[in-house]
Formats: structure tokens, sequence, C-alpha cells
């Protein structure tokens, strides 16, 4: 059984017609309950009235993460904090965080998207699924829980961090879905084909997301470990997982789009992209209480299909991922700017504000080493003040990403000067 026929396979006219009214609630609710916007209206001078539909949805201004950033940490909720019930945290550009915050009804709507996207991945409730997205902050863990939970599948919360002990349940338990990063689920594959136990598994299915991946991987991830993978998309700001996920012919994910409205803009004109030209999407929160977000910009590089889907759903859909817009990276699940290196390393005194950051997947692990140089004195001196350093900055970027590094200094003139943009970032990982 489809998880929500009738909210999935309406008529364009039908949905048209429901996002146009929640818009038009949205639009009201935003001007009266959250300051930035009804700033942001005032000064081009619109008012709610002003916006009958979704096709007057490119009058209303758009929305940064840096807004987010500049309105840290709950500037931009609508609701007072009694009325929110959970607060998550994804990275900011220059090392705050972005917090979104959830309503109750929020929570509720936010699981039965995701239990909706679960559902077009054929999970039901006779499911054993492990979730093995990191559960904490980060969406992507109890995101998943919740709406593997609204399915009545058996919920695994395994979380991230002890892959043996995650084998060890997978064959024990006769798990039979699994929700994780694609990267992840190959090195779990690994380990599994290492201990020869492949043909042991009951794992028929694998809900993958959070970071990049190509054809080829997916492939790689059903041939190696004979299961179904499907890709889940999904973004802290807008809700967490479960704004889009593909269903079983793969031609596209499919977007909620009776909670989000999908958008593809040029951003270099931000106007919009003619159906099917890629551009970065951009979604408004048509139904989101306590941090409504209007055409906020996800960075995210894609294309969009209003056909029928060969499953049945007319929903829109979006193409896999084909890049962003800006220099975000994504390492272990962890959003990394560049940015927010930049801002530790320039609070230790020793350093010169060289870096590079060399980002790598060894054994479908994702390893992240920083070269920073530092004076030419640490290197003459005894070999105790350079580990110390060394040590202190390991110290200092753990606590600014959420993530640890390898740290190697240099010394001063090692890294490479650009005559251009600064390049601080070299990606050996292939997206294969
Ligand atoms: O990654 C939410 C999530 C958790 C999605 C679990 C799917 C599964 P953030 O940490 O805010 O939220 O990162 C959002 O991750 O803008 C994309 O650049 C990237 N991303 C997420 N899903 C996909 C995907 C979660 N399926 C950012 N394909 C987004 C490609 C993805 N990129």
């Amino acid at each position: 059984m489809i998880w929500n026929e009738a909210k999935e396979c309406m008529s364009r006219d039908e949905m048209t017609a429901l996002q146009s009214a929640r818009l038009r609630k949205l639009v009201n609710y935003v001007y009266h309950n959250v300051e930035f916007y009804r700033k942001k209206m005032q000064n081009v001078g619109l008012l709610p009235g002003d916006i009958k539909g979704v096709e007057d949805i490119t009058k209303l201004p758009f929305t940064t993460k840096d807004d987010l950033r500049d309105n840290y940490p709950f500037g931009l909720f609508a609701v007072p904090h009694s009325e929110i019930a959970r607060v998550h945290a994804s990275s900011g550009t220059t090392g705050k965080a972005t917090v979104v915050g959830y309503t109750r009804r929020d929570l509720d709507i936010w699981a039965e998207c995701v239990a909706r996207c679960l559902s077009m991945a054929g999970v039901t409730k006779d499911d054993i699924i492990q979730v093995a997205y990191g559960y904490g902050l980060f969406t992507g863990g109890l995101g998943a829980h919740y709406g593997a939970e609204n399915i009545g599948a058996m919920v695994v919360p395994m979380s991230t961090g002890n892959s043996k002990k995650l084998t060890t349940m997978m064959l024990d338990f006769g798990v039979t879905a699994i929700a994780c990063t694609p990267s992840y689920l190959l090195h779990i594959a690994e380990l599994l084909e290492t201990e020869g136990r492949i043909s042991e598994l009951k794992l028929k299915r694998a809900i993958c997301g959070a970071e990049p991946w190509t054809e080829k991987m997916h492939r790689d991830i059903e041939e190696r470990l004979n299961i179904k993978a499907f890709d889940i998309y999904g973004l802290s700001e807008i809700m967490g997982p479960g704004v889009a996920c593909d269903c079983e012919f793969h031609k596209g994910l499919h977007v909620c789009e009776d909670h989000f409205y999908p958008e593809i803009i040029d951003s270099a004109t931000m106007k919009p992209q003619k159906v099917g030209e890629t551009g970065e999407l951009v979604f408004t929160t048509l139904t989101k209480e306590g941090l409504p977000l209007i055409r906020y910009r996800t960075k995210d590089l894609t294309s969009i299909d209003y056909s029928t889907c060969e499953c049945g759903r007319t929903s829109a859909r979006i193409s896999r991922f084909k890049g962003r817009v800006d220099d975000m990276l994504i390492i272990r699940g962890v959003n990394v700017f560049p940015s927010q290196v930049e801002a530790a390393l320039v609070d230790i005194k020793e350093v010169t504000p060289h870096y590079m950051m060399i980002v790598d997947r060894v054994n479908n692990l994702d390893t992240l080493e920083i070269q920073v140089e530092v004076d030419n004195k640490y290197f003459s001196d005894e070999i105790r003040g350079l580990e110390k350093l060394t040590q202190k900055i390991a110290h200092t970027i753990t606590q600014a990403l959420g993530l640890s590094a390898k740290i190697k200094l240099v010394e001063p003139q090692t890294l490479v000067r650009s005559e251009g943009k600064a390049v601080h970032v070299i990606d050996k990982r292939k997206l294969y």
C-alpha cells in the first residue's frame, strides 16, 4: 500500500490549489510572527494580501543560510520557546550553528513525510530497520527514526560510530532495512565481505542520503549487498531527511510538495529556470510553524520534472543532485565550510592564515587532513612544542567543526599560493 495516496497522487491543479492556499496562509503567518520577514516584505512594499497564490511567489524575498546565522539562535522562530518541542542544528558558514526548531505539529508532519519516503522505498511495518544516521543535533537519526516508527516498523536506533556492533546486530536481528549515508553503507558492505557473511544477510533495502552519491555508487551498493537502494534528500533548515525520496523506478526524487514548494532558479540572475533545466533548488515551507522559511536557497543543484511517474505518483520529481553552488563540503555526513576552519585558526596566534584541507575517502570513510603553516621556530624547537601545538589545533578544529581532523603542521611557504581565488580544499574523493 502506498502510504498516503491521497496526497501523493493529486492532479497538478489540485496540488497547485492546495499549495496556493497554504502559501497565502504562510505569508500572513510570517508577516505577523517573524519580524525578519515583515521587514523584508515592507522593504519592497509587499503586503500579505499581494500574494494570491504560487504564481506570485517570485515577488517574495529569498532566505539564505546567512540570514539564519545573522539571527542566531532563535531569531527566525515564529513561535515562543514554549511552543518549540525540539531543536536540531547544522553547521553555519562561519562556525555558528544553524539552529532549527520544530513545534509538536512540525514533528508530526516530519514523521509523516519520512514515512512517505520510507514507504516509497518499500519499508513496511514488517521491517526491522537500523537507523545508522547520527542521532543528536544532526537531523538524520531522529528524523529517520520517527518516520520508521510512524510506519510501525521495528526500529533499531544504531546511530553512527560502531560498525562492528552494527554488522553483528544486522545479522543477529535479521535486519531487513537500513538508513545511513551511502558511503557508510559501502564501508559496511566491505566489512561484511571481509567476514564472508553477505549471504547470511536478510537485508532487502537501504535508504541513503545526506551526501551526494552517483548512479554507479547506487548500483555498487545494490550489487554488493544484493539489496535495493533508495535516495533520500533533505536539509535541516527545511526539515531534515524526508523532503524528497526516489521510488522503485529511480527516475528522480518525489518531493513532499504539499509541505515544501520547490523552485529552480539560476543562482546568478535569481530568475526561475525553465522546467527541466538545472539550477539551484529553492524551497518554501508551506506548513511549518516553528521555523517557516520563504524561498530558502538550498545551494543544491538539480532540475525538476512535473510529469506523472511510472509508479503513479504525480508529485514533482527532482533529479539526483549535480553538486552545490557554494563551497560546503559534506564529510562523514557533517556539513563543513572552509570558512569555519579559517575562523577557528584565526584564534590561534601561532599559525599563519595559510591552510589546506585535504579530503579523501579511505575504506569508504571520509578523512580530513588540515595542513597548517606555522612559524619556522616550531620546527627548530624540540619536538614537544610541535606536538603540543598540533594537539591544540586539533582540539580547536574538533570543537569548531564537530568533526575530528588530522592536523599536519608545515613550514612557511609550503602551501601553494593561488593567484586567483584562494584554494583551501583538495577533495580527492572520487564520486564514482
Ligand atoms: O543531511 C538531512 C538528511 C539526513 C538527508 C539524512 C538525508 C538523510 P543537513 O545536514 O542540513 O541535512 O545537510 C543538507 O546535505 O543541502 C545537500 O547538500 C546534502 N544532501 C542531503 N541529502 C542528499 C542527497 C541532512 N540525497 C545538505 N543527495 C543538502 C545529495 C544530499 N546531497
